[in-house]
């Protein structure tokens, strides 16, 4: 018998969801920095078996208080994963917060179909504070089952996969066994740019930036990658630069050796840096960048 299903992680920002993904998948699919809403898209990694194909799905983490149209459409993409999840990893970490009306609570009490709570970080915490976590939320939400885990140190998450891997059914390969994932080559170097953009800069910056890769030539040698930096206002600009230009060359630098090694190739990056003063409420520029169809 052959097993296939959409198992979908959603949480609120930095719990830990691109860290588990990782894990199960693993290969280094979604990117992952210490800082919230590192994740914008809803990202696909698959493991394949001969007997399953099991497809994950990382979420941006839900934003609370949307202010921009891309919050919006970051939420949009959690909410789209209730529809056609098989299996469901609601994740959380101890001492995380949550108001007793808080509408994830409702939505999860909708789900029909096997919902885990997934307790991560559990390195960090006492066997206490993951008790009482585990009770608060088994108080509101009826789960098929709570486990926690510690995603970086890969404690139960094979235990975990083969829970998830009980509860799939009968189906067929939906993708072919040896696809990964559904996103290109050239989404996942914006991706890596825009971790090193995460990891670098302080503040607002991060958040004010989007990448978009112009030009990506693929020649025998080497690869040639031009890439836009969009940032919101002038300010912005001259900090992404940096005192002649020292700023943005580190950038350079550290996303370079790490496309490098992603493609298993000499890089040649160059990057550019633009105003775009409202790109986040910019339906134009959302849709060129994939947060709205
Ligand atoms: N101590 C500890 N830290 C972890 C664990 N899992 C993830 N982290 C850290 O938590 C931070 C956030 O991890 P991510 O995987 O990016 O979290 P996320 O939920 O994908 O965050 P968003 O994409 O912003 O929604 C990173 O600094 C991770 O290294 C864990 O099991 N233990
Ligand atoms: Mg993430």
């Amino acid at each position: 018998m052959h097993k296939s299903g959409f198992v979908n992680i959603i949480g609120r920002p930095n719990v830990g969801k691109s860290t588990l993904m990782n894990a199960l998948v693993g290969e280094r699919m979604s990117i992952i920095t210490h800082k919230p809403q590192t994740t914008r898209h809803r990202i696909i990694g698959i493991v394949n078996d001969d007997d399953y194909q099991v497809i994950f799905s990382d979420t941006p983490g839900i934003v609370r208080d949307p202010i921009y149209k891309m919050h919006e459409s970051m939420n949009k993409f959690v909410w789209g994963t209730f529809e056609d999840a098989d299996v469901m990893l609601f994740m959380t970490e101890p001492k995380e917060e949550y108001d007793e009306d808080d509408p994830i609570i409702e939505k999860l009490r909708g789900v029909k179909v096997p919902l885990f709570l997934v307790i991560n970080k559990m390195d960090a915490f006492e066997q206490d504070d993951l008790l009482v976590w585990s009770r608060w939320w088994n108080d509101k939400v009826d789960f098929l089952e709570t486990i926690p885990i510690s995603a970086k140190e890969k404690t139960n998450t094979e235990k975990l996969f083969s829970l998830i891997l009980n509860q799939l059914e009968e189906g067929p390969a939906y993708y072919p066994k040896d696809q990964l994932t559904d996103r290109s080559e050239r989404f996942f170097i914006t991706e890596i740019i825009r971790e090193k953009i995460l990891l670098l800069y302080r503040q607002e910056i991060p958040y004010s930036c989007q990448v978009d890769v112009e030009y990506f030539k693929d020649e025998e040698r080497i690869v040639r990658i031009s890439a836009m930096i969009y940032v919101m206002r002038k300010t912005q600009k001259s900090i992404m630069i940096g005192k002649g230009g020292e700023a943005i060359r580190k950038l350079g630098t550290e996303a370079r050796l790490s496309i490098e090694k992603f493609l298993e190739k000499k890089v040649f990056l160059e990057l550019r840096v633009k105003v775009r003063d409202n790109w986040r409420d910019d339906e134009n520029m959302l849709k060129r960048f994939g947060y709205i169809q």
